[in-house]
């Protein structure tokens, strides 16, 4: 049997997220066009004939470390790293600059084997070009890696050829596989992180970064599951948006939420979202702690 942990890192939008429900068969972690849609490191199981991987998704690791905000991230991100024994470092394949070469410096010690994996090759017209990103990438950068491969994980292009070299290292890795890793998240974050990922997605710019999600109740009976969650804004001009005229947007964030959590629970589920401000829940210690 081969087994393992494997986390995706990278910096923001690479697409880890992406390519983490692809390999784990499921929407487990939001995935949105906007940068910082992960906040926590996120666990999936993909079992295959002979093999387990445990895949770890994790936040855009960002070292404009003057925000609280993004220490608390990639300390998530970084933890995740050490508890792995491959690590799938994710790039946009024309785009290696020096927020992934920050990236590479935070990996580059550990004795794990290290995957170069070139995201969104969909997006490449000429074939041509690809070989030729592919031979530019300085040794400088190549040589800490097992292997690179370009990959695309909209349209799945290489992604068994990465599922194969992911069993390849696996295999050879020395260390032995950590079984009890990340904590197992409750299912009732997920359903928060579905309203956050849908306020990303429905709310200009600003104001997903600048909210919070918490699941108040969570209750379920033989056909229904019912939650009850509340939305913390830090401005309170952010409100009247949040809810929409006659509460239009709520209603299209919370159906969002709600077919994503059905979805993952396979139930019925009676979804109640609020909306509140509090200007205070970055700082807080609570909210600074109580972040892994
Ligand atoms: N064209 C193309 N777009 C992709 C691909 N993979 C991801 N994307 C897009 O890239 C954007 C970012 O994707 P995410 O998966 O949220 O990226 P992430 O690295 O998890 O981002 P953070 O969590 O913010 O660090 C989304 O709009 C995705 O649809 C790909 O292979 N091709
Ligand atoms: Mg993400």
């Amino acid at each position: 049997m081969i087994g393992g942990n494997i986390s995706i890192v990278g910096k923001p939008n690479v697409g880890k997220s992406t390519l983490f429900n692809l390999l784990v068969q499921k929407h487990l972690a939001g995935a949105t066009r906007k940068p910082q849609t992960t906040r926590h490191t996120i666990d999936g199981v993909l079992e295959e004939e002979n093999a387990k991987y445990q895949f770890i998704d994790t936040p855009g690791l960002n070292f404009n470390i003057k925000k609280n905000f993004n220490r608390v991230l990639n300390k998530n991100a970084l933890s995740a790293i050490y508890q792995s024994n491959l690590i799938l470092h994710l790039v946009k394949y024309n785009q290696i600059n020096k927020d992934d070469i920050k990236v590479l410096e935070n990996i580059k010690n550990l004795e794990l084997p290290k995957i170069l994996v070139l995201n969104k090759i969909d997006l490449i017209r000429d074939k041509n070009r690809l070989m030729d990103i592919l031979s530019k990438i300085p040794s400088e950068i190549s040589d800490y890696y097992d292997e690179i491969i370009p990959v695309s994980s909209k349209s799945s292009k290489n992604i068994d050829i990465l599922k194969k070299i992911i069993k390849k290292s696996l295999s050879k890795s020395k260390k032995n596989p950590i079984e009890s890793i990340i904590n197992k998240r409750p299912i009732e974050f997920f359903t928060a992180e579905y309203i956050r990922e849908a306020c990303i997605r429905y709310l200009s710019e600003e104001i997903p970064y600048s909210l919070h999600v918490e699941i108040n109740k969570y209750e379920e009976s033989r056909k229904l599951i019912s939650i009850a969650a509340t939305i913390y804004l830090r401005k309170k001009s952010h409100l009247s948006i949040v809810v929409g005229k006659n509460g239009s947007m709520l209603v299209k964030i919370s159906k969002a939420a709600r077919i994503y959590s059905e979805k993952l629970l396979n139930k019925k589920v009676f979804l109640k979202i609020f909306v509140k401000y509090d200007p205070k829940w970055k700082e807080s210690e609570y909210f600074l702690n109580s972040y892994d």
